[in-house]
C-alpha cells in the first residue's frame, strides 16, 4: 500500500502534559512515528498543496492562532509550552481578546495539548501527508496510508485538544468532496471518540461519521460520543456513535464495526476515510480495550470487504514499541 509521511511532522515535541492532576512526560511522542516507520518500510513524501485544503475545514482565525501561539507565549515572557487554562464556558460572550492566555482558551477544549515551537510546522506537513494519501486514492489507488502524527480527530474547525491540532480525517474527507466525490464516509476506530470530526460534519448530510470508542460516560472526551448523538439539521442520521465498555475484546469490537460498516454501505459513499487509532491495543498505557496485534488484520479485512476506495489516517496509539507492529498488522488486512 502506498504510504505517506514527512519528517517535519516530528517537529512537534511538547515536553509534558497535564495528566491526572500532575505533569507527566508527553505521551504523543515523535517516537510513535519512528516505530511505525521501522515496521512498514519506505514512505513517500507529500507534495505541498498549500493551506487551501486546510482552510476548507478549519477557520482562518484559528489557523492564524496556531501559527502565532508559541511566539505570543514567548512574547508574554513565558518559558515552557503554552497550555490553556481558562475557557469561555458556554453562555459566556465569544470575546475576541488578544491576550495569549485568552486565545488559548478560545481555541481549545482541554488542557492536555501544549503548543510547542514546531507545532505549526508539524501540523502543516501532517495535513499535507493526509492530502497526499487522499490524492493517491482519488487518482485510482484502492487504498493508501497517511502516517499522521500528531493525530487529528479531537480537533474541531476552531479548536485543538486531545493531542490534535488539524483534523486530518476531516481534511481528507473534504478533499474528496472537493474533488467531486458526492458522499464520503468516515469510520473512526480510535479508542476515543472523535469529537472534532463529529462537530465538523454534525449538520452535513454529505459526510457520514461512524465511531466505535470507549463509552464517554467513563472515558475522555466525556462530553461527546454518546449513543443518542446522531447529527443535527440536514445531518440528522449521518452520525453514528457506538460506545463500548472498558475491557472490550475483538468479538464485541468486530460486531460493532460490522454495524458501522452496514450503515456506511447504506450511505453508499464514493470514498471511505478510516481514522485508525491503535490505542485499542491491550498494552496501551492510557486506554482500556483488549485488542491484540493480530486482531487489527481481521478488522482491516472486514473494512476492505466493503470494497470502497479507502484512505487510512493514523490517530492514537501510545504503546510505542508495539505501535509499528499494530499498524503493520492493520495495513496487511487490505
Ligand atoms: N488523564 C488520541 O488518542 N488524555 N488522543 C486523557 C487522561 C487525552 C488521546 C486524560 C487523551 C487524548 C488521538
Ligand atoms: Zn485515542
Amino acid at each position: 500500500m502506498r504510504s505517506f509521511f514527512d519528517p517535519r511532522q516530528l517537529r512537534h515535541r511538547p515536553v509534558s502534559e497535564l495528566h491526572n492532576g500532575g505533569f507527566t512526560a508527553y505521551q504523543e511522542t515523535p517516537d510513535r512515528a519512528e516505530s511505525v516507520l521501522n515496521a512498514i518500510g519506505p514512505t513517500e513524501l507529500p507534495r505541498d498543496c498549500g493551506e487551501g485544503p486546510i482552510l476548507a475545514v478549519h477557520d482562518a482565525e484559528y489557523i492564524e492562532f496556531l501559527k502565532s501561539a508559541h511566539a505570543l507565549w514567548r512574547d508574554a515572557g513565558r518559558d515552557g509550552d503554552p497550555i490553556p487554562y481558562a475557557w469561555p464556558v458556554i453562555g459566556r460572550r465569544a470575546l475576541r481578546l488578544k491576550r495569549i492566555d485568552a486565545l488559548l482558551g478560545r481555541f481549545s477544549f482541554d488542557a492536555t495539548t501544549p503548543i510547542a515551537e514546531g507545532t505549526w510546522e508539524a501540523a502543516y506537513w501532517n495535513a499535507q501527508t493526509a492530502i497526499a494519501a487522499a490524492d493517491a486514492v482519488l487518482g485510482g489507488e484502492r487504498a493508501a496510508f497517511a502516517l499522521c502524527r500528531p493525530p487529528g480527530h479531537h480537533a474541531g474547525a476552531d479548536y485543538f485538544g486531545g493531542y490534535c491540532h488539524l483534523n486530518v480525517a476531516a481534511i481528507t474527507a473534504q478533499r474528496a468532496r472537493d474533488a467531486g466525490i458526492e458522499r464520503v464516509a468516515i469510520l473512526d476506530i480510535d479508542y476515543h471518540h472523535g469529537n472534532g470530526t463529529q462537530d465538523i460534519f454534525w449538520e452535513r448530510d454529505d459526510v457520514f461519521y461512524a465511531s466505535i470508542h470507549a463509552d464517554p460516560a467513563t472515558d475522555y472526551p466525556f462530553f461527546w460520543g454518546h449513543a443518542d448523538e446522531t447529527g443535527g439539521g440536514p445531518g440528522e442520521g449521518a452520525t453514528l456513535n457506538l460506545p463500548l465498555p472498558q475491557g472490550t475484546r475483538l468479538p464485541a469490537f468486530r460486531a460493532a464495526q460490522a454495524q458501522a460498516l452496514d450503515a456506511i454501505r447504506a450511505f453508499d459513499p464514493g470514498l471511505l476515510v478510516v481514522s485508525f487509532g491503535a490505542d485499542t491495543f491491550e498494552g496501551d498505557p492510557i486506554s482500556h480495550f483488549e485488542l491484540a496485534t493480530a486482531d487489527y488484520r481481521a478488522l482491516a479485512a472486514d473494512i476492505a470487504s466493503a470494497g470502497l476506495p479507502t484512505v487510512v489516517v493514523q490517530e492514537g496509539g501510545y504503546a510505542t514499541a508495539a505501535l509499528g507492529a499494530n499498524v503493520r498488522s492493520f495495513l496487511s488486512g487490505f
